[in-house]
Parts: structure tokens; sequence; C-alpha cells
């Protein structure tokens, strides 16, 4: 096993809409970022994961990209854009940046040409189908609500779309396409950024048959994923691009198991280093909104856990996050926001004592929590506005219950603004933020928490700099020494003579440590119980081997 730059760093995703408004639009932009340089770097993080800046009309948030060589409007300029990277890079942090290359806006020159006649050169860029009986030409329903098909009228045939219909896949199969994709990369990687973080990138190749849905998985949209070339398509991205950079990357891989994980991030395989899956995000609950919240318990996530570990430990290399732009808040879904600050450092030491790349989200590291949208017009995000005109106003499904699930799993919990202060707007923005802001901003916010030295940001802080100082937290092999335990996770991570245990306790009761803890030194913990052999709610610690 090789060590490398991207197995050490701590990624920190930025939501450039919701992170910082800098000229009063009410929507969070580059010189915005570019005044909290400062704040990333104090956490100790190495890398930042920027999601989507590229021009947009912004259907799915800059998502849906209509010109890939440019910045969107609402987010600044190529000026801007250089003035954070270079920003970052003096602070010694990396940049990788959202390749959404799945599908493209619908307001993109390409997919404009293309529509305009089945022979025009960008036909192909797309993916065409006539009517089959007068029907859509198979029975693929869309991420977002509906079929993934959508009829154009100009010339009378389908096109896919797996998001919304403003989201038209780019059809893989054409050569040219791939090498416009590539010339983009080229055009980022030349200006100096790290790498990408490479959106739905297993659904690049579809089955050329287009088979109808298997029936048996219907809702199910793993199906997509792993197409036939997608291996081929990957290896000469990386041949072309990425081989010859020193860059990092990671796919998201929804739909990728974890016995198919090294077909992807093998080291002889040359197509990319990591990948990111769902696995433990969707224990119990594949994400949809009208099905009611299942619990879980810590066994289904551990085994999910080591299961990954297994497959990708000392071959390959694994990702670790509990939150992203797509899921409620780490607190929400799994800790509590009665034992908020437990709880929230109870998370943060599970990701950063794992053998895998860390990744943080903003907001996560003052422990934000889910935002209660009391209304659906309170929403914005086109998944749960579009399944709640499919299932609610059109199939009649029970309106109140649906907002209670989206109330629980909704993206918009992620995406509320950030929490800066406790000026109006929670010092977001000076004019009307784009999405409701959290009312709990008047006690959690970036301030309170840089003024409390007991807070989730600066145990963030002291974690992060405990696994930088210790090559074990990192590369250590991950052992489950209390694999049968309900409530208690206790780990080692061990490494070149080094050895370091991490016990905590996952749940609201407190519970005994059945572990003989002798020769070992406390480290860090997040409570300070001084009872050894008890684990109060949420209790977390890290000891040393000595
Ligand atoms: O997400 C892909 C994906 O699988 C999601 O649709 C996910 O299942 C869903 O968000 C669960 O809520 C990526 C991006 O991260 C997401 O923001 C985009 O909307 C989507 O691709 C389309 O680009
Ligand atoms: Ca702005």
């Amino acid at each position: 096993m090789q060590k490398t730059w991207w197995k050490e760093a701590i990624v920190y995703q930025i939501y450039p809409r919701s992170f910082k408004d800098a000229n009063g639009d009410g929507i969070g932009d580059l010189r915005g970022i570019l005044e909290k340089l400062d704040y990333v770097a104090s956490l100790g993080v190495d890398v930042v994961w920027l999601s989507p800046h590229f021009k947009s009309p912004n259907v799915d948030n800059g998502y849906d990209i209509s010109d890939y060589l440019d910045i969107m409007d609402e987010f600044g300029t190529m000026e801007d854009f250089d003035a954070v990277l270079a920003g970052l890079h003096e602070r010694g942090i990396k940049l990788i940046i959202d390749l959404v290359v799945n599908h493209s806006s619908d307001q993109h020159p390409w997919f404009q040409a293309a529509r305009t006649a089945k022979d025009n050169p960008y036909r192909d860029y797309y993916i065409w189908r006539p009517p089959v009986n007068g029907q859509t030409p198979n029975d693929w329903r869309a991420f977002f609500a509906g079929s993934a098909w959508e009829l154009d009228e100009t010339t009378g045939e389908y096109y896919l779309h797996l998001f919304t219909k403003e989201q038209p896949d780019l059809n893989w199969e054409n050569p040219k396409l791939r090498h416009e994709v590539y010339k983009a990369m080229r055009f980022w990687l030349d200006k100096g950024v790290d790498g990408f973080r490479m959106d739905v990138i297993t659904f690049i190749s579809k089955d050329q048959t287009y088979p109808p849905y298997p029936e048996t998985r219907f809702g199910d949209f793993t199906v997509y994923a792993n197409g036939p070339r997608v291996h081929e398509f990957l290896h000469e991205m990386n041949r072309e691009v990425l081989s010859k950079y020193d860059c990092m990357t990671v796919g998201e891989s929804f739909g990728v198991t974890a016995e198919q994980a090294l077909s992807y991030v093998g080291e002889g395989r040359h197509e990319l280093q990591t990948i990111y899956h769902f696995d433990h995000v969707t224990v119990r609950n594949p994400h949809t909104f009208v099905n009611g919240w299942q619990d879980f318990n810590l066994q289904e996530l551990k085994a999910i856990f080591y299961k990954w570990d297994r497959a990708l430990g000392d071959q390959g290399w694994n990702t670790m996050y509990f939150g992203n732009h797509d899921n409620p808040r780490v607190i929400s879904r799994f800790g509590d926001p009665a034992h908020h600050k437990a709880s929230g450092k109870m998370i943060a030491t599970l990701l950063l004592t794992q053998r895998a790349t860390p990744y943080l989200y903003q907001g996560d590291e003052i422990g934000m929590t889910n935002c209660p949208f009391d209304a659906i017009e309170e929403f914005n995000d086109v998944e749960v506005l579009n399944n709640y005109k499919e299932f609610v106003e059109e199939k009649g499904a029970d309106d109140a219950a649906y907002l209670a699930n989206a109330n629980i799993i909704a993206r918009d919990h992620a995406r509320t603004p950030m929490q800066w202060n406790t000026a109006p707007q929670a010092g977001f923005t000076t004019g009307m933020p784009w999405l409701k802001i959290n009312p709990n901003y008047t006690e959690i916010n970036v301030e309170a928490a840089l003024a409390d030295p007991d807070s989730i940001f600066h145990y963030y802080r002291q974690l992060i700099a405990l696994r930088k100082a210790n090559p074990a937290l990192t590369y250590g092999a991950n052992e489950d020494i209390l694999p049968e335990h309900p409530q208690v996770w206790a780990y080692t991570r061990t490494f070149e003579g080094v050895c370091f245990l991490v016990v905590v306790n996952f749940g609201k009761t407190t519970q005994a440590l059945p572990l003989d803890l002798s020769g070992y030194t406390l480290s860090l913990s997040n409570l300070n119980e001084g009872t050894p052999h008890t684990l109060a709610p949420y209790e977390s610690r890290i000891y040393q081997r000595s």
C-alpha cells in the first residue's frame, strides 16, 4: 500500500450557494468564500471540494451545467474563481471541483443545437429514441419523479434524463462528446485545480438495449449504475487526462457495491483513486419521500463500514462521510439534537478515525441541524418539489406524511445558509436569503463556536490535528473489538507499532465499557466524565496504547 497526499487529505465541502454572500443578493458566491478562507484554513483541512461553480440555470443548483468553461453568474467571475484558487493554495489547501458530466443542462448550447434537427451535428451528444407504440421508449423512471424520457416536439423523439427533464443525459458512446469532456477537464487542471469529485460517474455508460426496468427492483435507481462500458470510459479518461496530472479523484458511486469497488479504484486499474458510496447513508432508508422513516441500529452500520474497509483497506482506498449537500444534517440523522454537543462530537470522532479520506460538510463543524420546514412552499429542492407534485398532487399520497418525511430527509436541510453569527440572516447575507435560515442560528453559529473552547468546532480542530500527527489514524488497520455490541463501537487502529483505541457510545443511554484499558492513555475525549468503564450518552474517547 502506497502513501499518497490524497489518502492523507481531510476534505471540506463547500456548497457555494449557501456559504457566504458577499454582494447582498441573497446567494452565496466566490467573493464570499474568499472572505472565509482563513476560517476554512483554521480547521486544518487540506482540500476543499467545491460543489458546482459553472454557468447554470440552477434547476438543480448547479448540477445542471450550461457551460463547462465558465462561472455561474450568481457566483461571480473567472477572476473571482482564480482568486479563490490562489487563496486556497497560499494557505496550503488544494481545490477539487465538481465534474458533472453524466448530464448537462438543457440550456447548454450542445443541447440547444441537438434538439433542432435529427441531423444536427450535436444530436449525438445526447440520447434520443423514437416513441414505442406512441409511448416512451421504455419504463425507466427519473430520480426526481416521473419518466426518464421526455418527448421533444420538434423532432418527435424522446431524450433520456435520469434526473430532471432539464438535465438531459450526455451520450458517452460518442467519442466527440468524451473528448469535449476531457478538454474541459484539462482547462481546469491547467488552471491549477487539484482534481475532481465526479458526479454520478458510475451512470455514464448505458445499456444500449435500454432494457425494461427490472420489475422486482422498482424504485431502485442503482440499476442505472455500472453500465457495460463504464470502465472503458474511465480508463480512457485516465489515460487522456488524469494520468498527466498529480490530481485527486473521487467518483460519486451510487449503485456500486463493496464487491465492485476495486474494479474502479484498484491500484492497477488506472481509473479512479477513490469512490464515494451510499450504503451507510441509505441504511434501511433508500432515499424516497413516500416511505416512512425506518430506524437502524449500530450493528447494521458497523457491518457496512467493515465490509467496505475489508474490500478496499489494503488494495484501494476508502472515503468516509456522514453528510453532504444531498443528505440531512448529521446530528439530526446519526446523532441527537437533544445531545447536541456530545453527538456532534461523536460523529466527528467516527468520521476522523477511519481508514479512509474523511469528507466534512460545511456547517457540520459547528453542529448545524435539520431546519424545521413548515410548509411545502418553504422547500427549494427540485427533488422534494417534483416528488410532491407526482405523489401528493397527482397520486393522492398523504400531504402531512410527505411533509413530515421531507422534514427528516430533504436535501434542503443541508442547504440552508451557513450560520455565521447572530446578526439578521445569521450573517450569511445582508439581503433576502435564497433559502430559509434555520431559526436556531441565534445559538448555533460560527462566532459562538469560535468563542467556546469546548465547542464542536474546536473538537474538530483537535481531532484533525491528532489525525495529522499520527499516521496510524490514517493508515492503521481497523479492527472492531466489540463486534456484537448493539450500541458501543470500539475499534483499534494499528500501524507500524502504534495503536489507537477508539470507543464510542452511539446512543442516548449510558453504557458499560467492557474493556481492559490498562496500558492505554487518553488522547482525546468529547466529555470529561472521568468514569473509565462507563460511557455517557454519545461519549467518545480516543486512547493510545503506551
Ligand atoms: O447526486 C446523485 C444521486 O445519486 C442523488 O440523486 C442522490 O441519490 C439524491 O440526491 C439523494 O437525495 C448527485 C448530486 O450530488 C446531486 O446534488 C445532484 O442532484 C445529482 O447528482 C444530479 O446531478
Ligand atoms: Ca451573492
